[in-house]
């Protein structure tokens, strides 16, 4: 767990906590579940309702910061997944069937070792860990998620890049035959596949995870089964799900969201309360399930371990 590095992880105790919760899980806390390779129950006070029981085994967090965790139901209810649907309520009933086994991905492009793995085999390569980590979407919203996964840099390290590689592509699966916006011939929502990229340092950052896990169980289709990216720091749209290719370039690619609207998404899309979005204000978030709102953090809290990657850079220019 040597990632925590920095004390700009922690926000002040009950920021994001009920009080209830937060007396209920120091109590828990007190009885010394701090860390343990966990295959049995998930018993995260904060989800009292349904969470599937564990099929992972992975290393669980020690939850230093103390965050308190979102529901199951709250992360797995409110979704982005446009190629389901733009309706956030309407992606999980309409992602039950989605087929997320077999699965292969591939990765290509400037690098020595090119694979193409099924996720089964994939998934046995790294330990999975979990990471508790804040989740800010560009919309306003935010929550607390338990990812179960593995670091991106792992699965980097491992295909070793060639020196020529400066980005980092991933792509979503197209099938129209599974995602009902893909198949409609008008009005689509967006141009598919889904595509997002990260320069090489960002890529190679220890908070960059590969999430295959949600509190300790393979993730749901809508949240982007089998694996999808998850980047704290970062707007909850460069975290792309279901991915199926990952290829290392020399030059910046083009992700979905700048494309579709240049004036508003750019390929940083680092969290920052001083620089709005032209449609929402970014000073303030509503974490899921609370009525108040409260403040964003720069770089959603992870200043610490990522501000160092963007030195020099006019963060209202590169957006
Ligand atoms: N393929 C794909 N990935 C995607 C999206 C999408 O529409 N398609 N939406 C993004 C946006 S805008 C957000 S906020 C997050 C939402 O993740 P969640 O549903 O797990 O909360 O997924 C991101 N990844
Ligand atoms: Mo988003």
């Amino acid at each position: 767990m040597n990632y925590i590095k920095s004390k700009d992880w922690e926000l002040p105790e009950n920021f994001v906590t009920d009080e209830r919760l937060f007396n209920e899980r120091r109590k828990f806390l007190k009885l010394g579940a701090a860390l343990a390779v966990s295959t049995a129950g998930v018993m995260d006070l904060a989800a009292k309702e349904f969470v599937p029981s564990p099929n992972l085994e992975y290393l669980k967090e020690p939850n230093l910061q103390k965050l308190t965790l979102n529901s199951y139901e709250q992360i797995s209810s409110y979704n982005n997944f446009y190629e389901f649907s733009t309706n956030k309520k309407d992606v999980k009933p309409l992602a039950q069937n989605f087929k997320s086994a077999p699965w292969r991905i591939t990765i290509d492009g400037l690098v020595e070792r090119p694979i193409q793995i099924d996720m089964e085999k994939l998934m046995k390569k790294f330990p999975l860990e979990e990471r508790i980590y804040r989740f800010r979407c560009v919309e306003g919203w935010s929550m607390v998620v338990p990812w179960v996964g593995f670091e991106l840099s792992h699965l980097i390290k491992h295909v070793k890049p060639l020196s020529g590689a400066k980005y980092v592509r991933f792509v979503t699966l197209y099938d129209p035959e599974q995602f009902p916006d893909q198949k409609r011939s008008s009005f689509v929502a967006l141009e598919y596949p889904y595509i997002e990229a990260l320069r090489m340092d960002e890529a190679m950052n220890p908070l960059a995870f590969m999430a295959t896990g949600l509190y300790g169980h393979t993730l749901p289709p809508q949240n982007g089964a089998p694996i999808r990216l998850t980047l704290p720091w970062k707007y909850g749209f460069k975290s792309i799900k279901s991915i199926v290719r990952i290829t290392f370039t020399d030059s910046q690619p083009l992700n979905t969201w700048q494309k579709m609207a240049p004036k508003e998404y750019g390929f940083y899309a680092n969290v920052n309360p001083h620089v709005d979005h032209p449609r929402w204000s970014q000073a303030r978030e509503r974490v899921l399930g609370k009525f108040l709102k409260q403040n964003t953090l720069m770089f959603n809290g992870y200043e610490n371990d990522v501000a160092h990657m963007y030195k020099g850079m006019d963060l209202r220019k590169l957006f």
